[in-house]
């Protein structure tokens, strides 16, 4: 039933339970705020919580993948290097119970507007279930993977088997045992599901279009005798990570070009950081290996030796890992892939180049492509996400004069140190487009940019304010200042969701920042500036 409290303001509402929505909920209430946070799923744990697809497992290593409080990690332990979702979900549930969170949130509650009121410079906002609420400050924490993307397939309504985008799994689970499945799409979560579909289906059929640079995860599992030693060294990993450009407290580049240091010394760098695992071999080689198409080659010309080697068949090979690389190394996300590149060599796995055989339409029985017909049974739908937009279009915002963000944004993203937005007062998102977000290991973000806002809130309340507006030319000069930093970087040469460029029609640009502590100093020095760039009453 509607309900509404026009005489309750808030100080604050979250909006989002992942790891940013959570920080901010602890935080503002510790510090005195009157807040609330809106969650739409049924528990706290963001994508954790809404992707439930079969081999969900996190690509960055605990416990950098989880919050530095030492009341949280005093008495929990991981069980893996790499958590799967269960288990993060079992840890979100040990943070509500810690923190005790819960009694601040409204679950099943999903915002679908929210309006400035520039009289009373408050939000008014309204979720899909009728109930409003006011609140002097908004926080978007809708993380970047909140809105699923699937693309126009000719014929898809014909196709009688079933299909499931992974981020719309049934809670009931899809069984693949017998079953012939096709995949389409090749990210981390096409890369998963392959991994969990090759053992039990009868067929599967990988629809390639391009193809992914999957890195060695090096998972490792812990006997509870291990889980407990780690944690003497949790409380300096998390100083570190603090203070790492990576936002990992263990990955760090060689400050030298790649290009610059002798064999065998590069390759000795490159096959350490592969057998550490994980994001090492992305961010952990050479410091210009986004920069340097020269130092960008030698690290694919590793990668494709560690990928051939796997492979029997050498026209799967040359699809999988091709002499030539599509686009520049780590220039799209790198998967982390456990047994992916091993799966190919059994006979009841069919890798098809969809760029070399495009894919014509889905019929009543399954995929057709320009040389052939797969008939399925399941069709999974491994295309990823709207990328940190998408989250932002499916809610109503309109700022001042009713402008929706929606237009605001039509030509691209325009904000002020990725966190505030003008023509948007009062409004604060976290882990957002313009920010480091999915360049930066989710949890040490939460922390970090959240207490930037914390602190600016903080602010105003001592001053007694309740506006604050980010100016257009901060906006401006935000935007202008990204342009200029990045404008070498390798990953404007790649079409991938960092570029907003995976998706037909979405304005190409670089959504995020891609150097956390450099972001970090940007918005420390407007906070020590007077915040530089906005206008506060
Ligand atoms: O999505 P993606 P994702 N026809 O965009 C293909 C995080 N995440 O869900 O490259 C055919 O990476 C598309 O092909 P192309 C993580 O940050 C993390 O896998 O555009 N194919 C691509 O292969 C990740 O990076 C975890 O040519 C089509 C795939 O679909 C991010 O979420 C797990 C197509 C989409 O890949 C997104 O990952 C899961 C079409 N019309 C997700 N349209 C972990 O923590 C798209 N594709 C491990």
């Amino acid at each position: 039933m509607a309900s509404r409290e026009p005489d309750v303001l808030l100080d604050a509402l979250v909006i989002g339970g992942g790891f940013n929505g959570v920080y901010q909920l602890y935080r503002l209430r510790q510090q005195g705020f009157v807040v609330q946070l809106f969650e739409a799923g049924s528990a706290l744990g963001g994508v954790w919580h809404h992707n439930r697809y079969p081999g969900a497992r996190v690509d960055s290593h605990v416990p950098d993948y989880a919050f530095s409080l030492e009341p949280l990690w005093r008495n929990w332990t991981w069980s893996e290097r790499f958590p799967g979702r269960e288990e993060l979900q079992r840890y979100f549930a040990h943070v509500d119970s810690v923190l005790n969170l819960s009694s601040h949130v409204r679950f099943n509650t999903r915002v679908v507007a929210a309006t400035f009121e520039p009289g009373e410079n408050r939000w008014r906002v309204e979720s899909a279930d009728g109930h409003t609420v006011y609140t002097r400050f908004l926080i978007p924490c809708l993380g970047f993977a909140s809105r699923a993307y699937t693309p126009a397939l000719p014929g898809h309504q014909a196709f009688k088997g079933r299909s499931h985008h992974t981020a719309h799994w049934p809670t009931e689970g899809v069984d693949f045992a017998g079953q012939r499945v096709g995949v389409i799409g090749t990210g981390a979560s096409g890369v998963q599901v392959v991994q969990e579909a090759a053992p039990a289906a009868e067929q599967l059929v990988v629809f390639q279009r391009t193809p992914v640079f999957a890195l060695a995860m090096q998972q490792q599992h812990w006997d509870p005798e291990t889980r407990q030693r780690l944690k003497s060294g949790y409380a300096d990993a998390y100083r570190r990570r603090g203070e790492s450009t990576t936002s990992f407290s263990d990955v760090k580049a060689d400050p030298r070009r790649a290009v610059d240091v002798p064999e065998p010394e590069r390759s000795a760098i490159f096959e350490a950081a592969w057998q550490r695992g994980g994001f090492h071999f992305w961010a952990g080689t050479f410091r210009d290996i986004l920069s340097s198409p020269a130092s960008n080659r030698l690290a694919y010309d590793f990668w494709r030796s560690k990928v051939l080697a796997r492979i029997q068949d050498p026209g799967i090979a040359a699809k999988l890992a091709p002499e030539e690389p599509p686009y520049p190394f780590g220039a799209k996300r790198p998967s982390l892939e456990q047994t992916y590149y091993d799966v190919f060599n059994q006979p009841n796995v069919q890798l098809v180049d969809l760029k070399e055989t495009p894919l014509v339409e889905l019929n009543a029985t399954g995929v057709r492509t320009q040389t052939g017909q797969y008939d399925l049974d399941v069709l999974v739908l491994a295309t990823g996400f709207d990328a940190s937009t998408g989250g932002f279009d499916a809610i109503d915002f309109r700022g001042l004069g009713g402008r929706t963000l929606r237009t605001a944004w039509s030509t691209g993203v325009t904000t002020y140190l990725g966190m505030a937005i003008p023509g948007f007062p009062n409004l604060l998102m976290l882990y957002g487009p313009h920010s480091p977000t999915a360049f930066c290991n989710g949890p040490t973000c939460a922390e970090l940019q959240g207490e930037w806002v914390v602190r600016c809130l903080e602010m105003l309340r001592a001053r007694g304010a309740t506006r604050i507006d980010a100016s257009d030319t901060a906006a401006a000069a935000w935007k202008e200042h990204m342009d200029a930093e990045f404008s070498d970087s390798l990953l404007h040469k790649a079409d991938s969701w960092y570029m907003a460029a995976n998706v037909p029609g979405k304005p190409r640009q670089l959504l995020f920042y891609p150097n956390t502590q450099k972001y970090l100093a940007q918005c420390s020095q407007c906070a020590d500036n007077g915040y530089q760039g906005f206008v506060i009453r």
